[in-house]
């Protein structure tokens, strides 16, 4: 029996893509450019099961359209967005995500953004490739202490529980959270983890908020002008999760009024365009959406997504189905 066609959209880490090669007749992206709608549209014709990356929309039009020939959507990272998840299912086509393999690391780069923006690193990071540091002083870039504040986590799936424990036991943080599923009393205590009943009671108390929730229709612009008035005057947002979650033209006006102090992004609502009025505050670390970017988490993502695919072709029913 002829192998089935897969194609991905994007280059791979080498080792995923060698193991793609010998399970699948895989078509890879050696030139690594970004497919258009056009690209998308052919992919979905000519092969049975697709690798997307975030930045490739799968769209309803896509999902729908009659010469498809695409049965398994195996998407490259655990959020899914990108996918129109309800069209897939009404036009019978498999979803599944690489949740678990970029745990770990995401976590750590909500960490490396508290950090750098609660430390100014970014705006040492400039100083001193300008030129323009002028030596050592003890009032020299004074920034907020990180140790003992208290961290509100909204979500506390997988990513959120990890940034939680690195937060309570490594830099002995209170930490509050708000989810529509609570943790069990065990799991909150391991961690040290307080429910709070709403979102605005999670702001209200932190000194640092970090997101960790789904891009949802219920999520989007959950960030919003009345949100960032109930943070403290002093508080820093991050966000790992998606550009979405967040109404940036309100974030920036909450930096610009002082009614946050700062924040650290990897993930914007217009990826890659992010606004210039962020590119210009020293208070904001701004990084390329490098959450799960480790080449031991890249590869993992690749097989997992591999994974989906073998398991959904050889007649099983693939780990990580989402739709
Ligand atoms: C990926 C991510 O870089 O997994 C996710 O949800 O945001 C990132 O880890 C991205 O999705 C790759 O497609």
């Amino acid at each position: 029996m002829a192998r089935p066609k897969v194609i991905i959209t994007r280059k791979l880490p080498e080792a995923a893509e060698l193991r793609a090669r010998e399970l699948f007749d895989v078509e890879l992206n050696a030139a690594d450019t970004q497919l258009d709608v056009a690209g998308l549209a052919r992919a979905m014709r000519e092969a049975d099961g697709l690798i997307p990356c975030v930045a490739d929309k799968i769209t309803a039009e896509l999902l729908a359209a009659s010469g498809r020939r695409v049965k398994i959507v195996s998407n490259y990272g655990v959020g899914y967005n990108n996918i129109d998840v309800d069209a897939a299912k009404a036009n019978g086509v498999v979803v599944t995500n690489t949740p678990d393999v970029l745990t770990e690391d995401t976590a750590d780069l909500a960490l490396t953004l508290m950090l750098a923006t609660a430390r100014r690193a970014g705006e040492g990071e400039r100083e001193v490739r300008s030129g323009k540091w002028t030596g050592w002083r003890p009032t020299h870039m004074l920034a907020t202490r990180v140790n003992g504040k208290t961290l509100g986590l909204i979500g506390i799936g997988r990513i959120g529980r990890a940034v939680a424990r690195r937060a309570h036991h490594g830099f002995g943080m209170r930490v509050l959270y708000h989810d529509p599923f609570p943790l069990s009393d065990a799991e909150a205590a391991s961690i040290g983890a307080e429910r709070r009943e709403s979102i605005e009671a999670v702001l209200a108390e932190s000194d640092f908020v970090s997101l960790h929730c789904p891009a949802t229709p219920e999520t989007k612009h959950l960030m919003n002008a009345a949100r960032f008035a109930q943070m403290r005057n002093g508080a820093i947002l991050i966000n790992t999760a998606r550009g979405d979650v967040v109404n940036e033209g309100d974030l920036i006006d909450a930096l610009r009024s002082g009614a946050i102090a700062g924040a650290g992004l990897d993930v914007f609502e217009k990826e890659p365009v992010v606004p210039d009025a962020l590119k210009g505050m020293e208070n904001v670390v701004l990084l390329p959406h490098l959450g799960s970017a480790t080449m031991e988490t890249r590869v993992a993502m690749g097989m997992r997504a591999l994974d989906n695919l073998e398991a959904f072709f050889g007649g099983r029913a693939p780990r990580d189905r989402v739709a």
